[in-house]
């Protein structure tokens, strides 16, 4: 097993990282760290593995919240316009506390979320954007509607995502109710348009170090001993 090296993708204060394994502890039948083989080689001790967290610190690759020089699409569905004005106002905000000018970002409203992937697989066709925050809200009714709109619209972003390779961030809200909705949109559940806005430039910073053609290279943050 020696020589080999494994990445864990998590993120921010994601408790999974404490679990991150290396080639010293390698020795299971795979060599991917399943949280499963790590429990069985903890044994029954479950604090082990935390317990190791503290000497074993691989070098981490984090996208700052530092929207400096950076480029946003934001496609809005007039859709429940009521619910993604607000998630839109609260995308903008993140945008602006890390640093955006309004020339740095461009809103293109559709119809509704279903007609998101499309015109955000065009934004990303453009070379314009770092990256592209879709905004919708589907709320459910008394038929299957429901679903295929969700899915669909769900699928269609995730496949212009990988397909363009610009990140796209899921700011679309599927509630059963108006309430759950609101909720998300600024009241009790926070705003998810705000989270969205952080991913964003987050993703944006991230997929910039991994870029081919960017100046700026993977430079890793190397955890303190
Ligand atoms: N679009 C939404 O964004 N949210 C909904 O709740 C919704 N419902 O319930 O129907 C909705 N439908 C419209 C859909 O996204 C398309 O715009 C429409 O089907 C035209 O293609």
């Amino acid at each position: 097993m020696a020589g080999l090296q494994c990445v864990i993708i998590c993120r921010g204060n994601h408790g999974l990282r404490k679990f991150a394994v290396g080639p010293k502890r390698l020795d299971c039948a795979s060599h991917v760290p399943s949280l499963a083989c790590l429990r069985r080689k903890t044994a029954g001790d479950a604090f082990g593995v935390l317990k190791m967290a503290g000497a074993f610190k691989p070098s981490t690759i984090r996208g700052e919240l530092n929207a400096a020089g950076l480029r946003f699409g934001i496609v809005v569905s007039q859709f429940n316009n009521f619910i993604t004005d607000r998630l839109l106002a609260g995308a903008l905000d993140a945008l602006e506390r890390s640093g955006a000018t309004e020339k740095q970002i461009e809103i293109v409203r559709v119809p509704g979320s279903f007609e998101i992937p499309i015109i955000a697989k065009k934004l990303a066709a453009t070379n314009r954007f770092d990256s592209i925050v879709c905004i919708g809200c589907v709320l459910r009714g008394e038929t299957s509607h429901y679903d295929v709109v969700v899915s669909e619209t769900a699928r269609g972003i995730q496949l212009a995502q990988l397909d363009s390779g610009v990140p796209l961030i899921f700011c679309v809200l599927t509630c059963d109710t108006l309430e759950q909705a609101i909720d998300r949109a600024g009241l009790k559940g926070g705003n998810k348009g705000y989270e969205s806005g952080l991913a964003a430039v987050e993703m944006a910073q991230l997929s910039r170090k991994f870029s081919k053609n960017s100046a700026r290279s993977a430079t890793r943050v190397r955890p303190r001993r």
